[in-house]
C-alpha cells in the first residue's frame, strides 16, 4: 500500500499530541492525499471529547479579538486548546489568523494551536474540511476547539453547525442586527455578543438584539444569550467565558449529531467518493476524451452528459475495467464486493 499508509505515523504522532504531526495530518487530509478516508477513519472512534465553540459575525467586528480573549481564558483553565480560523476569502491567512493584534507569541506559549483553513484546500468543501480538522484536533487530545468563522453564506452556517455552542459577534455601526437577521445567524446563534461595548450605538444595538430575540421566540429553540464586551480591554470576557463553561460540560463532547446533519454529511462523502469512482477508476473520464476526440466542432453537452451517465455505457465500462471490476486490490473484498459497494451501486442502479 505504501503511500496511502502515510498517514499513521502522523497519527500517532499527533495523539502525542505532537504539533508538528497534527499540522501534517490536517494537512494531508485536507489535501485529500491516497488514504486520507481511511486516516479519518482511525481518527473518527477517538473523537467526542472536545468542546467546540463557533464564533461568526461581520467583518471587523472583533472576532479575532475575542478568540484570543477566550483561547487564553480557558487555557489558563487548564484546557488545551485549539483555534481554526476559517477564511475562505483569502488563500493564504497564515499570519493574519488571529489579526495581528494580538500576540501570537503568548497564543503559542500558553500551548494555543493555531489552524487556518482556507478554501484553497478545501476539495471536498470548506465545511467537511473544518469537521475533519476539528475531528482531528479532538483526537489529538485538545479538549477546546474554537472556530472563527466570517459568517456570510451558507458554507459559514454549515461550519459553525459543527460547533456545540455558537457566538456571534456584533458591533455597533455595523447595520449588524439586520445584516445578522439576513444571514440566518438568528438561527444559529446560542450567544450574541456585543462586542466594542466601549463606542457609541452599542447600547442602540443591546437594544435592537434584545427586541429581536424577543420577537424570535416562536422558534423552537432556547433563545440566544446576550452578553457584551469590549475584547480589546478583556471587559465582559469573564461573563463569556462563565457562560460557556456552563454550557460546556468539561469532557462531554456531545456534538450535533442529529439525524439530518450526519445524513447530510455521509451524502456529500459518498458523493465525492462516487466522483472519484467513476471518474478516475473506472475511467469515465478517458472515455469523456476520446468520446470528444471523435466529436466534430460542435458538440451537444447534453447529449454527452446523457451518455455517460446512461447505465449502459457505465455497465459496459465495468465490464471491460482491468479489474474486472470487483474494486481495487487494495481494498478488502467481501463476496467479491469492495468495501467502497461499487458492485452494489452500479447492481442497484441497474434495477432502477
Ligand atoms: N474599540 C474597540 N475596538 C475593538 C474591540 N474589539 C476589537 N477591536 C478592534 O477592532 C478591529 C477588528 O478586530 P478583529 O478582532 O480583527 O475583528 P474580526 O472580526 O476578527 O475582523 P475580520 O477577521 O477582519 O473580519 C481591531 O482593530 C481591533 O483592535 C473592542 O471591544 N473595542
Ligand atoms: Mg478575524
Amino acid at each position: 500500500m505504501g503511500d496511502s499508509n502515510q498517514w499513521q505515523p502522523l497519527l500517532e504522532g499527533a495523539l502525542r499530541r505532537e504539533q508538528f504531526a497534527v499540522a501534517r495530518l490536517i494537512s494531508f487530509v485536507e489535501d485529500r492525499r491516497a488514504g486520507w478516508r481511511d486516516a479519518m477513519r482511525a481518527v473518527f472512534p477517538l473523537t467526542g471529547r472536545a468542546a467546540v465553540v463557533g464564533i461568526t459575525g461581520s467583518p471587523g467586528a472583533g472576532k479575532s479579538t475575542l478568540t484570543g480573549c477566550l483561547a487564553t481564558a480557558f487555557a489558563g483553565r487548564g484546557r488545551k486548546v485549539a483555534v481554526v480560523a476559517v477564511d475562505p476569502s483569502s488563500p493564504f491567512t497564515g499570519g493574519a489568523v488571529l489579526g495581528d493584534r494580538i500576540r501570537m507569541p503568548a497564543l503559542v506559549e500558553a500551548g494555543i494551536y493555531m489552524r487556518s483553513i482556507a478554501s484553497r484546500g478545501a476539495l471536498g468543501g470548506l465545511s467537511q474540511s473544518t469537521r475533519d480538522a476539528v475531528r482531528i484536533l479532538d483526537a489529538s487530545g485538545f479538549d477546546f476547539i474554537l472556530i472563527e468563522t466570517v459568517g456570510v453564506g451558507q458554507d459559514e452556517i454549515d461550519i459553525i453547525r459543527t460547533a456545540q455552542q455558537t457566538v456571534v459577534v456584533c458591533a455597533p455601526g455595523q447595520g449588524d442586527s439586520v445584516q445578522a437577521a439576513k444571514a440566518g445567524l438568528m438561527e444559529i446563534a446560542d450567544v450574541f455578543v456585543v462586542n466594542k461595548a466601549d463606542r457609541d450605538g452599542a447600547d442602540k444595538l443591546m437594544a435592537d438584539l434584545e427586541s429581536m430575540v424577543s420577537m424570535g421566540e416562536h422558534l423552537q429553540r432556547v433563545a440566544p444569550t446576550l452578553v457584551s464586551t469590549v475584547a480589546t480591554s478583556g471587559k465582559g470576557v469573564a461573563d463569556l467565558v462563565r457562560l460557556l463553561e456552563e454550557r460546556l460540560p468539561a469532557g462531554a463532547g456531545d456534538r450535533d449529531q442529529s439525524g439530518a446533519t450526519v445524513e447530510a454529511e455521509i451524502i456529500a462523502l459518498t458523493e465525492t467518493a462516487w466522483h472519484e469512482l467513476l471518474w478516475d477508476e473506472l475511467g469515465l473520464r478517458a472515455h469523456l476524451a476520446r468520446r470528444l476526440q471523435k466529436a466534430g466542432n460542435r458538440v451537444d453537452p447534453y447529449a454527452v452528459a446523457a451518455e455517460l451517465a446512461n447505465i449502459d455505457v457505465l455497465r459496459r465500462i465495468l465490464q471491460t475495467h482491468p479489474n474486472g471490476y470487483h474494486g481495487r486490490s487494495a481494498l478488502p473484498s467481501v463476496n467479491g464486493e469492495t468495501s467502497v459497494g461499487t458492485g452494489k451501486l452500479l447492481a442497484r442502479s441497474a434495477k432502477l
